[in-house]
């Protein structure tokens, strides 16, 4: 399958992963938007939030402790923003389920 995120999971693409398990894949975003900013991602390939089935249930929950968990490790005391852009009108440009994780400094809201 021809998709940038599948190829980053395998390897074939480099990045500068952060944490990995059976389920998911984080590593950082290549164009941050805080100081801290990385991605958790599926391993399986799910195209977007609007495909998330009942048999998803754990695994998005899943995302959310893990998110939890590495912002822990980041220090990110203070709080930080977990995203999904979902489909062409809310932003999403890589077609492969993705939580971008954000924090380091004070966000605005909303967003555009
Ligand atoms: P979205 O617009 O929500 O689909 O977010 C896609 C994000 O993916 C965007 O913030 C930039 C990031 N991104 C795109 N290509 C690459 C890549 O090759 N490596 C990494 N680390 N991040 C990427």
């Amino acid at each position: 399958m021809d998709c940038l995120f599948c190829k980053i999971i395998s390897g074939e693409i480099p990045s500068d992963k952060i944490y990995e398990d059976d389920l998911v894949y984080a590593f950082r975003d290549i164009d941050p938007q805080a100081p801290t900013h990385f991605l958790i991602v599926p391993k399986e390939h799910i195209a977007s939030a609007d495909e998330l089935e009942e048999r998803h249930k754990e695994l998005v929950g899943h995302v959310f402790l893990i998110a939890k968990k590495i912002c822990a490790e980041e220090g990110l005391t203070k709080g930080y923003r977990i995203v999904n852009n979902c489909k062409e009108d809310g932003g999403q440009s890589v077609d492969h389920l993705h939580f971008h994780v954000l924090g380091g400094r004070s966000l605005k809201w909303p967003p555009g």
